[in-house]
Order: C-alpha cells, then structure tokens, then sequence
C-alpha cells in the first residue's frame, strides 16, 4: 500500500491528466486508489467539500445504511478493514462520513482532489482522443479517460410544486441536508415522502416536533431493520474473514452474504414452514426476509405470501385506526420497490401530535406562504422536508453535458432511456466509463461490492490499454442493443417491472419507464465481466 500512497501525483495546477474522475465517494476514492497504482495521473473533482458522495450529502436525522456495516465497507485491503471498527449492525451516516475520510487519510487521497467543484462538461475530440472535462469554476482539463463515479442517488430531487418561492419558512431535502443539522423542536414540520429516507427520518422529526404532518403517496414495505450495537466477537471474527467473505460475495446474486438465499420454491414448502421461514428472516431484521423462497422476486403467488406476511406484521404495531389501512401497502408486489428497514417508524402514527395525509386520493395542490395546500385544504407547517428522493441512475449523469464522437450528447441518446453496455460504457463515447452505471447490478446490489468490481474491471482495462499502447476502448452498437434487451428480458422475468419506482423512473414525470439496473445478479454479471475482458474485450471496439 505504501507504495501506492507515494506514487506521484499531477502537480496541483496541472490541466492535463491520464484521467479524470468525477465524484469522491466511495467509488472515486477506490478508482484514484487503482489508478495511481498503476502509476497513472488523475484528478478527481466532487462537488462536496469534502469525500463521501451519498454519505457526504445524506445527514438527514436518522440517515443509516440498509446494508449490514460489516459488508458494507471496502474489502480490497486488510490493512484498511483491520484498523476500522464498526460499531452497529448498521451503520448511521456521521460513522460511514468518518470511515471515508479514515480510507482518504490513509491512501493519501485528497491532494489529487478538488473539491466544491462541479463538472460541468465533458466533450470527446476525436482527432486527439482526449477528453476535455470543463468544471463551474472554469476549469479546462484534459485527460485520455473520463470515469464517472457520479453515484446512482445524487440528483436530488424536489418535485416541481406551484408556490415552493412564496413559502415562508425553512424547506430542505433529505440528500441535500445542512452540515450544521436542523432543530424541530417545537416546530410545526411537514415531511413528503415515505420512501427510506423518509422512514428513516420521520419518527426523529417527530421526537422533536410539536406537530408533524406527513404527506404520502405510496404506502411501502418496511419491517423492523433490527439495529443493534456489534459485539466484539462478531467484529473479531469479520476482521479475520472479511476478504474472503468479500470473494464469495462476488459469486452472490446481490453481493450480501449474510442474505441467506433459500432457493427452494414457496410451492414446494408447507404453510407451516414458509411461515417459520419468513417468521425467523423477519425477526432478524432486514432484506433477508426477500430471500425466503426462491421465487419470492418471481412470481405473484410466492410474493403474496410474503406481502401477506408483511402486512400482518405492520398492522400489529399500527394503534390508530383511522391510518392504518393507509399506512399498509398495496398496489405492489413486495420488495419490487425498494424495502425500507425501519426503527419504530410505523409506531410514530400513535402519537397524537403525528398526522399521515393521503396525497394519492388528494395530490398536493401548491405549496402556500404558510404550508401545504392538499385536498382543499391547508396544512400549515413552519419547515417541510422533501424526502422525495432522486432522478436516480441516470440524473448525475445527463446533469453534466456530456458530448461523445462528432459532438453527440449522451442526454439525447438516452431520451429514451439508458443505453450503456454492461453498465460500464456507451456507444459513440469512447474510454468514458460509468462505474455501477445503468445496466449493471448496482443499487440491486451491496453498492460497495458492486463499486469495487467495476473499478477494478476498469482499472485492468485501463492498465491493458495503456501496456498495449491501445487508444481508444468504446462499446460496439451491436454489443450495447444485446445488453440492453438482456437487461429488459431479465427483469421481465422478475416482478420488478410491476410498480412505480425509481428503479423504473417512474418517480420523475416525463422519465421514460425503464428498468434501469441488471436484475441477473452480481455473481452472474461478474462472470460476464470476466469473459469479456479474456475475450481481448469482446463487444468493445479498440482503437489502434
Ligand atoms: P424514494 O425511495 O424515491 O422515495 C421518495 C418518496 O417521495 C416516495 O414516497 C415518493 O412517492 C415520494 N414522492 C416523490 N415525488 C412526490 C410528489 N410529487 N408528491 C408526493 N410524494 C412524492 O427516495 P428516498 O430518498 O427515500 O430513498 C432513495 C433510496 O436511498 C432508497 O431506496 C435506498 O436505496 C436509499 P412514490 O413512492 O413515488 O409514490
């Protein structure tokens, strides 16, 4: 490691660069890390002040990963996991922030960093084969690779509502949240949104608020996240295995390993032990419960059973009767829309100070000088939090105007849509790289598992074209149309496609309605990775 951590970094008023990387989550922190490895020069621009990308801007109260801390860390280095020590089952924001600067600290990472700085442009000269990465403090960059760690929920997104200007008190949005925090207490705070971030949130809020009115479009699945501080054995023992148990994550479907997938069919079960089954997944907490029966993702007739099991669970919590039909899903199957893992969220509807309003039955007319407008009436509220979510996969990439060969604009090539092949390029814009990028396993996935094996795909692609004196590596349009109808034929084999979610862009009026991430799983797109690049990058042209 000490090596990588002196190999030579650009100077600091350097424009030309082997690549430029564009974010510093945990995706561009690790894919500087490779490619100084490889002695290459990169700048990496984010528009935090600081690393963390999703966690750097996520600091809404009750913030917390979904995916267990102990697999949801880098698993590329044993110094690096031997020296950290989570404390929780999951980990809250400020702890995951503190663990990515802890990695940036210990690789050196900040000083090929330019931080508070947009990218605003990037636009491919053929004759050169360089990328020209313009920023919105005026910088002009060069580099021969462009890699875009952009995140797949980093658009933040308020819905265009009539008045938001007029309105006279304070408003934020979960993953644009003040560093410094914000106090409700005695506040009159209205919060839309009831997808993770507003089930996370939302029973904070109201510990603080005087009132707290909540406006919600899609009651979801959530069930007991089960959080609990990690015991010392449970950590000792995580230390000891954790790069192995990172390899067989690699081989899982969705890069977890403490899932525990049941392959057998719900059909093939008694109702006694598909209750026992769903029963002990429950009482652990988290996504396991998805894992019940093989078939669970696949089939109307296993996913009711657990959706039935679901419902009844949530009801038993659920005092107050006049929202508690409400408060239970069911206009989708369960799981297709993302699970939200709670603590006490559902019981926050007891208490008396705590409103749910239905903006189903009566949308959200305008946001008033004083509060929110709805069904005719007005809730007068002194803050509102949009927990509404992201233009997600594809926003923080069509953000940035990105123009590939002959001056064509990514944007308007996925108007329609997203086309990417394997997730990791697109035709018409050579040695431009989306890590986790649409198609690809991605927030199907342990997000790090999935970061670090696109990195690292990237990072030996990169390495081979360099040794080889190749120039250009780009998807070929035959390559990208097979992925893409893959894509679309996986999860037409799943319930995926079966409700209004972010994975479909159904949360952004006017977004086409695509299934955006690979439902075939990480183990088996790992695989197709892996063939690929033995195959001398079969489905890519190279460019001599
Ligand atoms: P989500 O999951 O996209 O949730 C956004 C919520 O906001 C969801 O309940 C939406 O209802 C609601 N929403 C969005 N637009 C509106 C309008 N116009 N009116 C009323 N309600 C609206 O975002 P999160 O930040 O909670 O979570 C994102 C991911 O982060 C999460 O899945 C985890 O992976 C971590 P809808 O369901 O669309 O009817």
């Amino acid at each position: 490691m000490s090596q990588e951590i002196n190999a030579a970094s650009a100077p600091p008023d350097a424009t030309e660069f082997d690549a430029v990387i564009v974010g510093a989550g945990f995706a561009g922190m690790y894919m500087l890390h490779r490619l100084r490895g490889l002695g290459l020069t990169a700048r990496v621009f984010e528009v935090g002040d600081g690393v963390g990308g999703t966690w750097y801007w996520n600091r809404y109260p009750g913030a917390r990963c979904d995916v267990e801390s102990l697999e949801y860390q880098y698993g590329f280095s044993d110094e690096i996991q031997r020296d950290w020590t989570w404390t929780e089952r999951y980990a809250a924001q400020p702890e995951i922030l503190r663990y990515q600067n802890y990695v940036a600290d210990r690789l050196d990472l900040r000083r090929d960093m330019r931080f508070s700085t947009r990218v605003t442009s990037a636009a491919y000269d053929e004759r050169a084969g360089l990328w020209t990465i313009g920023t919105d403090r005026g910088d002009r960059v060069q580099a021969r690779f462009c890699i875009m760690a952009t995140g797949c929920l980093s658009a933040a997104r308020v819905p265009d509502f009539e008045g938001l200007d007029e309105f006279e008190g304070a408003w934020y949005h979960t993953g644009d949240w003040p560093k410094e925090g914000v106090d409700f207490t005695g506040k009159r705070v209205a919060v839309i949104g009831t997808g993770s971030s507003g089930v996370q949130s939302i029973p904070l809020i109201a510990e603080q608020a005087a009132h707290l009115t909540v406006f919600q479009r899609t009651a979801n699945f959530t069930l007991p996240a089960g959080n609990r501080p990690l015991p010392k054995e449970e950590i000792e023992k995580s230390k000891a295995t954790l790069l192995q148990d990172r390899q067989h994550a690699r081989t899982t479907p969705g890069g977890i390993i403490c899932f525990e997938y049941n392959e057998t069919l719900a059909a093939e079960m008694t109702p006694e032990d598909r209750k026992r089954e769903l029963e002990s997944r429950w009482n652990k907490g988290g996504f396991a419960f998805l894992g019940a029966f093989g078939d669970l993702m696949a089939t109307h007739e296993a996913n009711d059973q657990a959706a039935d099991f679901a419902r009844a669970k949530m009801r038993a919590v659920i005092e107050n009767p006049d929202v508690v039909d409400l408060l239970l899903p069911n206009d989708h199957p369960i799981g297709v829309k993302r699970l939200c893992l709670d603590t006490h969220y559902l019981e926050t509807f007891n208490a008396p100070h705590v409103e749910l309003v239905d903006v189903r039955k009566t949308p959200i007319e305008k946001i008033t000088a004083k509060g929110i407008r709805c069904g005719g009436k007005e809730y007068e509220a002194d803050c509102i939090v949009f927990a509404t979510g992201f233009d997600a996969m594809t926003g923080a990439l069509t953000n940035i105007d990105i123009a590939g060969r002959n001056g064509a604009k990514l944007s308007e090539k996925w108007a329609a849509g997203p086309r990417t092949y394997l997730g990791l390029g697109s035709a018409g814009f050579p040695n431009l790289f989306f890590i986790t990028g649409p198609g690809s396993p991605s927030v199907l996935s342990n997000m790090i598992v999935s970061i670090e094996q696109h990195v690292e795909w990237i990072a030996d692609c990169i390495g081979r074209l360099t040794e080889g004196n190749i120039r250009s590596i780009e998807p070929k349009k035959e390559a990208e149309d097979l992925w893409v109808d893959h894509v679309n034929e996986v999860a037409a084999a799943t319930l995926y496609p079966q409700a209004n979610s972010w994975y479909m862009g159904a949360n952004i009026p006017g977004k086409p309605r695509i299934f955006m991430p690979y439902a075939g799983g990480v183990g088996v797109y790992g695989e197709k990775l892996a063939e690929v690049a033995a195959a001398d990058y079969e489905g890519f042209e190279l460019g001599a």
